[in-house]
């Protein structure tokens, strides 16, 4: 197949990218390299250093003889969106590249009002491309478990069929996301739907969980093809800082009282799983929304599984939470849409832990220990304008 993977910069993109090379498709990546603009603007940078896009491609094609076609452009530029699905072709177009820190949007209007502007705009352009060029193409979507929010119910995959007032229908599953980040995920979810039913278009929304782990078999072949793997309270997800805070005995900041349960999925299961989503497209006119994690367990939990597992002194430190969120709560998942697929999920185990922290010792003298404290506020948005906030 031909596949365009949008955001092939990222940490998820890039091993993504390089998965389904590895398995014969014809494979182009687009960046507008808006990551690495991020670092800049915060001061800080991925733990394991990563090299320019076109260093990563040479070296891919170094190691594996097969290329992959580079685009540099913003989706926000539709003209730009169209012109490059025209240009490629593709059967199925990855759509990984979106703002993905929620603290990143809940740090004042600007960071909220760019979210929102770069996800949802940048998404419905790609929606109008693929209907301009091809409807047949098949969009896969990336968006979050943390649309859901954690109702007081199950968690289905997308739908839930409804009875009211003695009539059924089968409606989009409602939405109660965490942070304006995790809202423009909702707000592309409902564009998405809208255009599988009014244009016919075929769509698979990926709802993933937090992802963890750094090395896919792919990225391992040579240091060029490393991903990135962020530590800061900004970009960091929880179980990749609670591995580094661990080797570098800083305690692990566990958030309010750790009972916040999340889904989780290995880095390897991401990568399989857009190969699998592709792979196997939804019907035209389908809106087909999988689950894509394959545990679930709450921050406590995973303080103390990191904490178990390595071999020196480790402190959990329970502080305020910085964001607003439900401590305890029910949270009970459907996700067999992949696994039908023939997903079979890699679960957290020691061996990952282990290689985890061989990682993090390799490079921890790159941490800026500063940068590992939270510092935006859910309750209080910055005001640049105001010295006292
Ligand atoms: P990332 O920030 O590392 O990668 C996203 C890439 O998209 C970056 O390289 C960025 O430069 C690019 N990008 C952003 N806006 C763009 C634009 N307007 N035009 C072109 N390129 C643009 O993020 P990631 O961790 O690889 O996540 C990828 C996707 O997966 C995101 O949509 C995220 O919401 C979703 N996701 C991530 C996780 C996780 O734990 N990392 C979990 C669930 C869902
Ligand atoms: N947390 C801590 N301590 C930390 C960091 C996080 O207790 O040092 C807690 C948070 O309060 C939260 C949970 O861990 O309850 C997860 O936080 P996170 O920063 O790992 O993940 P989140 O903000 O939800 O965002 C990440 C990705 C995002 C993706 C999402 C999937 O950055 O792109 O959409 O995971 S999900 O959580 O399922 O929505």
């Amino acid at each position: 197949m031909r596949i365009l993977v949008l955001g092939g910069d990222g940490y998820l993109g890039w091993p993504t990218a390089l998965h389904l090379s590895d398995r014969g498709h014809e494979v182009a990546v687009a960046d507008n390299y808006a990551r690495r603009g991020y670092d800049h603007e915060l001061g800080v940078d991925s733990l394991v250093p990563i090299e320019p896009m076109q260093v990563r491609l040479d070296a891919w094609r170094e190691v594996s003889g097969k290329s992959i076609k580079s685009y540099y452009g913003d989706l926000v530029d539709g003209e730009f969106t169209e012109a490059m699905i025209a240009d490629f072709r593709p059967d199925a177009v990855v759509h990984f590249a979106e703002q993905r820190a929620a603290p990143y949007s809940m740090i004042d209007r600007r960071h909220a009002v760019y979210t929102q502007q770069n996800n949802v705009i940048g998404n419905l352009n790609v929606l109008f491309a693929i209907q301009q060029v091809d409807p047949d193409i098949h969009l896969v979507k990336l968006g979050t478990m943390g649309e859901y929010g954690t109702p007081n119910i199950d968690i289905e995959e997308g739908w839930l069929e409804v009875t009211h007032n003695g009539r059924t229908d089968r409606m989009l599953y409602p939405k109660k996301p965490g942070s304006f980040y995790h809202l423009s995920k909702v707000h592309d979810s409902h564009n998405i739907e809208f255009a599988c039913r009014v244009w016919g278009l075929r769509a698979t929304d990926l709802n993933q969980g937090v992802v963890y782990g750094q090395e896919t078999p792919q990225t391992a072949r040579d240091a060029r093809l490393a991903t990135r793997f962020d530590y800061d309270a900004i970009f960091g997800t929880v179980l990749n800082r609670f591995v580094i805070q661990a080797v570098l005995g800083h305690p692990l900041t566990v958030y309010g009282t750790g009972g916040q349960t999340r889904g989780l999925i290995d880095i390897r299961d991401t990568v399989e799983c857009i190969r699998l989503a592709a792979e196997n497209p939804a019907d035209r006119g389908e809106f087909r929304v999988f689950n894509q994690m394959t545990e679930k367990y709450s921050v406590g939990e995973i303080a103390k599984i990191v904490a178990n597992g390595y071999e020196g002194p480790v402190e959990i430190e329970y502080l305020d939470n910085p964001r607003v969120e439900q401590g305890e709560h029910h949270y009970n998942v459907r996700h067999t849409g992949l696994v039908e697929l023939g997903l079979e999920p890699h679960l957290l185990s020691n061996t990952l832990i282990e290689s985890l922290f061989r990682v993090a010792d390799k490079h921890k003298e790159r941490v800026d220990v500063a940068a590992m404290r939270p510092t935006v506020n859910w309750r209080h948005a910055a005001n640049p304008l105001r010295a006292d906030r």
